[in-house]
């Protein structure tokens, strides 16, 4: 590579500015943006005292206007809505500028993504998620609020496989109650029932059935019972309320999805005889298990910790927890409940001796200094009443949390453990294409007989292209060409290069060399903490472990090769893209408005020794738009590598 090449490529490998909010200081280390959307990204972060990882939802406000009192009623919402299933929210910062939302962090990533990895759920565990959504849904709306935008990329999912409701911000509370109708459309149309897009008035929660009728359909088949790029048609498609049932549906679940997807709201199933339908019953003893309270009496533990370590008497931190402030404390205690919960140590003072350790340099110590040295060994020699006894309110604890350099502990964010492939891919038969010989739209109202006939392409597109009807060629799922032209005009493409092998090295002497390098990263880390060594060597693609989101490709081809290739088809599709190093970064815009941007990242798949692979992100944008552009550049890339195109 010549000098320019390597400065362009450097530069393009350097990760933008370090993103800071004075107002997160000392209270939250922020890492990468887990999503973005209209006017709010989400961001992962730590939450320094309890170094529990929480996604900080940001929002700013001037970018808001008339969207104001939305975050407003999605805060209230939130506060209101302790509920096992719906993500519970910790801290609300306001600032001049911005609203922070400190909420649970769902290292599990969005039900969207899980769908989509195994192409379709089997009615077992699509009851399992269902029951947790009931169960979400029915607590809302006891609660008087309607949700409106129920979406497989609206429920997260947890380490324990928990489903978590999210994105209150379209949600709805009418003043005297739900039977008040509701008059303004919203949510994504796909999801969106009849009579929100004929614009009557509509009650919030019969809305809310229909889109779990969608979800329920969705997470049964892997594709959308209602679909069209054309947002016209797809509306004429929702009022006729006419759906494909693919063969595998059983009579039970062709029943439920008829009850749910109801064109008329008064024939609708209730929520209260979902609770109880015989499909949400199968194998199960009780009916959905939805209202919960919060106990009034807080945990012990977790407020004897909190006592020590503010120096205050349990009975006056009680106090102010239970006043639901929603401040720091208020999230520290909740996250050492969850830390409880997981069998975690609850000890926040190994906590800050760690953080102590790593910022020798900060004035940090002298906080920690004139901390009792009962800290150490207080939890097994102080008791409760020793701990009310405890009382002296705390007067240097914030200048602990107001110290913004300390070290942010390297955070990878947990993937799912799975080898499957999901996305579409070429001449791969589809393992299902066999069974789909016929199909029947609901309440048997049309039989169409069904031929896969796009082989390669999964179940679940063979599926929607001939529902769609007008083809089955594979172009109906191109992106349009209007669509094209607003794009912004393609960047340069430079080739990364492999980092040359270093001439001489023995594989132990790597090592040393390898230990000393890490070694003196550390220590140039540890004295400027925000500024990471980052784009410092040319290096090849990133090695992933894990297969979630990830299409393998080929071990025949290079990743340089792929990289070209999937430009090429970026290209040819009128998408233009962005390069950095190994990944490129496609965006589609309607007009002025964003509607899709994605990443695809070559990279290296460790478990099929070290093939090629391309790992997929939706960074904005329609789930399901996202996964039909993905499909369709996969494709086209993946006809043009050569050799033989062998799926690893
Ligand atoms: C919120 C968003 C809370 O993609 C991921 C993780 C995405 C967490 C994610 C990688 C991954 C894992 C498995 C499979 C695929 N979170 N967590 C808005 N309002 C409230 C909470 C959130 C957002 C999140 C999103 N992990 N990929």
């Amino acid at each position: 590579m010549n000098d320019e090449a390597t400065c362009i490529y450097l530069k393009l490998r350097m990760p933008s500015k370090p993103c800071s909010y004075s107002a997160l200081e000392g209270q939250y280390v922020l890492h990468q943006t887990l999503g973005t959307g209209g006017f709010a990204k989400v961001k992962l972060a730590t939450h320094i005292l309890t170094k529990e990882k929480v996604a900080i939802k940001i929002m700013d406000k001037s970018a808001l206007g008339d969207d104001l009192p939305r975050v407003q009623l999605e805060i209230e919402a939130l506060k209101n809505l302790s509920h096992p299933h719906i993500c519970k929210l910790y801290q609300v910062i306001e600032t001049e500028s911005h609203y922070f939302l400190v909420l649970e962090y769902c290292s599990g990533g969005e039900l969207f993504d899980y769908i989509i990895e195994k192409d379709r759920l089997s009615e077992k565990e699509a009851r399992h998620f269902f029951r947790q959504i009931i169960s979400a849904v029915a607590f809302m709306h006891k609660k008087g609020y309607a949700h409106r935008d129920l979406k497989p990329e609206n429920l997260l999912l947890d380490s324990d496989q928990h489903l978590k409701l999210i994105d209150f911000g379209l949600c709805a509370k009418p003043q005297s109650g739900m039977q008040q109708p509701l008059e303004t459309c919203c949510g994504s149309p796909a999801y969106a029932a009849p009579e929100l897009i004929t614009g009557e008035y509509y009650n919030g929660n019969k809305v809310d059935i229909w889109s779990m009728g969608v979800l329920l359909y969705a997470l049964l088949c892997g594709f959308l019972p209602f679909d069209d790029e054309n947002v016209a048609k797809l509306y004429r498609k929702i009022q006729k309320g006419r759906y494909f049932c693919p063969s595998w549906l059983s009579s039970e679940s062709k029943t439920i999805l008829f009850e749910l997807l109801q064109v008329d709201p008064r024939r609708r199933i209730s929520i209260e005889n979902l609770k109880i339908h015989p499909w949400v019953m199968k194998g199960y003893e009780a009916p959905v298990d939805w209202y919960f309270t919060r106990s009034v009496k807080l945990d012990q533990n977790c407020l004897a910790e909190l006592a020590v370590y503010h120096r205050r008497s349990m009975r006056s931190l009680e106090f102010s927890i239970q006043r639901n402030n929603f401040d720091y404390l208020h999230a520290s205690y909740l996250l050492l409940e969850s830390k409880k919960e997981s069998g975690k140590s609850l000890s926040l003072l190994q906590q800050s001796n760690i953080l102590r350790e790593q910022n020798v340099n900060t004035n940090l110590s002298i906080v920690f200094d004139t901390s009792p040295v009962i800290k150490r060994v207080s939890m097994d020699s102080l008791t409760n009443s020793k701990l009310l006894e405890l009382g002296s309110p705390q007067k240097n604890s914030s200048n602990l949390l107001n110290d913004s350099r300390l070290a942010s502990p390297g955070i990878s964010v947990p993937r799912k453990n799975s080898d499957k492939e999901n996305f579409a891919l070429p001449q791969i038969p589809s393992r299902r294409n066999s069974k789909m010989s016929s199909t029947k739209y609901s309440s048997g109202e049309i039989q169409v007989n069904h031929t896969p006939k796009a082989v390669g392409m999964s179940a679940s597109l063979d599926a929607k292209v001939d529902y769609i009807g007008s083809s089955s060629d594979t172009t109906s799922l191109l992106i349009s060409e209007k669509r094209a032209k607003s794009f912004e005009s393609p960047t340069a493409v430079t080739t990364p290069q492999r980092r040359p092998p270093r001439h001489g090295a023995t594989s132990s002497a790597k090592k040393v060399f390898g230990s000393i390098e890490k070694g003196l990263d550390r220590v140039k880390n540890l004295l400027t903490p925000k500024k990471r060594m980052y784009g410092c060597g040319i290096e090849g693609p990133k090695k992933v472990k894990n297969l979630c989101n990830v299409s393998a490709i080929n071990d025949k081809v290079t990743p340089e090769e792929v990289l070209e290739s999937l430009q090429s088809a970026l290209i040819r599709k009128g998408i233009p893209c962005k390069q950095s190093g190994y990944t490129l970064r496609g965006k589609i815009v309607d007009g002025k408005k964003v509607q899709l941007r994605f990443e695809l990242e070559v990279c290296q798949l460790v478990k099929h020794k070290l093939a090629v692979g391309v790992l997929r992100k939706r960074l904005e944008g329609d789930a399901w738009h996202y996964k039909r552009v993905c499909e369709e550049i996969l494709r086209l890339a993946l006809l043009n590598t050569s050799p033989a195109r062998k799926h690893v």
